[in-house]
């Protein structure tokens, strides 16, 4: 047999490196992040970048908290705080909670930054230039108790469109819809719970009318965008798109340059996107390439990702883009248009009320969730992380459930991946004393599983590369049931007592294998497979990358993860059964 023959001698690498910019959406700096949050933008986001960053693109992940706006000063209020200590406070915690559950950001900002405000500014000068800001008064809800306008979640109402009874002032949690604030149905003040008024105030506009015809053209050639969101954008364009108002009657943002202004501030809308340009340039300036920037914003060959839950589609997808036409326009300042903007559907939780369960949606204000930094004190992040991507809600919505989070690590991740890498292991070890040598030939079966192998590979890559970790997720499984199944027709435990040869080879090829389950495992569970790396000293590589090794060495294994026990389950799960029944 040819050395060609022999596994993949033709390269398969990476030569055309892609630039990638990735982006999670800004979390309000409010509150804990939830599970329902981490599945919508973060842990697809992030297990995207890290096979890119695998294969050698150039990849930069930015996030930030998004300090801005109503959501903020809600919470200040409530809280009896200043909105700079609610956001100080809450931008420590994501951020050591992101930390913890591996999220490999680039650079976690925030925007309450001095840049950010500047870029801010910059965006509306240019807009203003370009002539899409007009100025005009216009019916707000104000409430003569608190002798106050009431922005946004200051209000909520039933939805005119769905009829969602706790719709807040500016969008539809339900439907995703957006209005303004008189079109509610029975409008209250959310702090006081009492009726308000419709009033007359000064603000600015963006007059996105002008951008329909340019945004239908751009959406209608995305091709490779989900048919959902294209589908749903493009009928928001064609019911038509009006003037939107970008300031608010608030304290707490981005200061306005405009005379009469002073006691207001840009709508937090307005101001949170720019927050990726402006992380972005952060991040620019601490690696000491403050033009950097410019690569990721202002290449055309990058390609742009927003990962965000569906509930933000508008935002990202019309009046976002149609503020980046506005700011380029003229060519001194290109900016590129995203590539795709993968918006996820939402996660509800599975809970036991008496004997039985109830699919519930989660709910930051009744404390009913899933706690990301709570759920890290009861489980480490890769198990969590691992069931997370098998159900992410990448085409519908999916129910969290603790039961589900157990069947699935003890069956999967360690019935199916882990039991596998201790097979091999611990065979290659004890047979073999940890050395295998590449055989001269390959027997056919090997042939044939090394085969299945790069088909399932390819197939990981192309959902991997479409966006969809979940569906690249059950490939990663199928590569260890092929890998387990091969290992128990070699039998190496009866293969050796008669052809010790034919063992060898078989632990190699299964090697091969389990250097391939690990390279894909590992956005999934990073940490494990680092600690892999301590006994597994061949390549962590997919098979038809690369031409198989001389040599694998194996040391005594380690166990990758730990059962999770009933207790353990029936702990986390009588804690949510207890936020809903009070
Ligand atoms: N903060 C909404 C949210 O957290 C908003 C996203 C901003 S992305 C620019 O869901
Ligand atoms: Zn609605």
């Amino acid at each position: 047999m040819t050395e060609r023959e022999f596994g993949s001698t033709e390269s398969t690498e990476n030569t055309e490196k892609q630039r990638y910019l990735v982006t999670s959406a800004l979390p309000y700096a409010n509150g804990p992040l939830h599970v329902g949050q981490i599945v919508g933008a973060y842990l697809p986001a992030d297990i995207f970048v890290r096979f890119l960053r695998m294969r050698g693109d150039d990849v930069l992940y930015i996030c930030g908290t998004d300090e801005h706006g109503v959501p903020i000063t809600l919470t200040a209020e409530r809280e009896g705080k200043s909105p700079q200590e609610v956001v100080d406070f809450w931008y420590d915690h994501m951020k050591e909670t992101f930390d913890r559950f591996g999220i490999s950001f680039d650079n976690f900002s925030r925007t309450s930054t001095p840049i950010h405000a500047k870029n801010t500014r910059h965006f509306y000068e240019r807009l203003k230039e370009g002539g899409y800001i007009s100025e005009a008064e216009s019916r707000q809800m104000y409430s003569p108790t608190e002798d106050r306008f009431l922005p946004d979640r200051y209000v909520e109402g039933t939805c005119p469109f769905c009829g969602y009874r706790e719709a807040r002032g500016d969008q539809c949690d339900n439907c995703g819809n957006w209005y303004e604030a008189y079109e509610l149905i029975e409008p209250h003040s959310k702090v006081t719970g009492g009726a308000v008024e419709v009033r007359e105030t000064t603000h600015l506009y963006l007059d996105l009318s002008q951008f329909s015809g340019r945004l239908k053209d751009w959406i209608s050639g995305q091709d490779h965008w989900r048919s959902a969101v294209k589908n749903f954008i493009l009928g928001t364009i064609n019911s038509g798109l009006e003037k939107r108002p970008i300031t608010r009657d608030i304290k707490w943002g981005v200061e306005i340059p405009e005379p009469g202004f002073e006691e207001k501030r840009f709508y937090v809308w307005f101001d949170a996107p720019i927050g990726y340009v402006s992380a972005t340039q952060e991040w620019a300036e601490r690696i000491g390439e403050p033009d950097r920037w410019r690569d990721y914003w202002q290449e055309p060959d990058t390609k742009m990702i927003h990962f965000i839950g569906k509930d933000n589609t508008v935002f990202h997808t019309i009046i976002w883009p149609a503020m980046l036409m506005g700011v380029a326009e003229g060519g001194e300042e290109p900016y590129i248009l995203p590539y795709d903007v993968p918006a996820n559907e939402f996660m509800n939780l599975d809970v036991a009320v008496g004997d039985e369960r109830r699919a519930m949606q989660m709910s930051t204000s009744r404390n009913l969730a899933v706690w990301l930094h709570e759920a890290l004190e009861r489980f480490p992040a890769d198990p969590l992380r691992f069931y997370l991507a098998s159900t992410l809600p990448e085409t519908g919505d999916v129910n969290f459930s603790w039961r589900d989070f157990q069947t699935r690590v003890n069956g999967d991740l360690i019935g199916n991946l882990g039991n596998y890498v201790n097979r091999v292991l611990s065979f290659t070890n004890k047979y073999f004393d940890g050395e295998l040598k590449r055989p001269a030939e390959l027997s056919a079966e090997a042939e044939q599983v090394l085969a299945d192998f790069r088909e399932t590979e390819s197939d990981y890559e192309r959902k991997m590369l479409d966006e969809r970790p979940r569906e690249a997720h059950t490939e990663l499984l199928a590569m260890g049931r092929r890998a387990n199944r091969y290992f128990d027709a070699a039998a190496p435990w009866k293969s050796r007592k008669d052809d010790p040869a034919r063992t060898k080879l078989d632990l190699y090829v299964c090697c091969a294998m389990l250097g391939s389950i690990a390279y894909h495992a590992s956005p999934y569970v990073p940490e494990s497979i680092e600690r892999l790396q301590g006994f597994f000293g061949g390549p962590i590589a997919p098979i038809k990358a690369r031409r198989l090794p001389d040599l694998y060495r194996t040391s005594e294994a380690k166990p990758l993860f730990a059962r999770i026990e009933d207790k353990d389950i029936e702990a986390a799960d009588e804690q949510l059964t207890r936020a809903v029944t009070g």
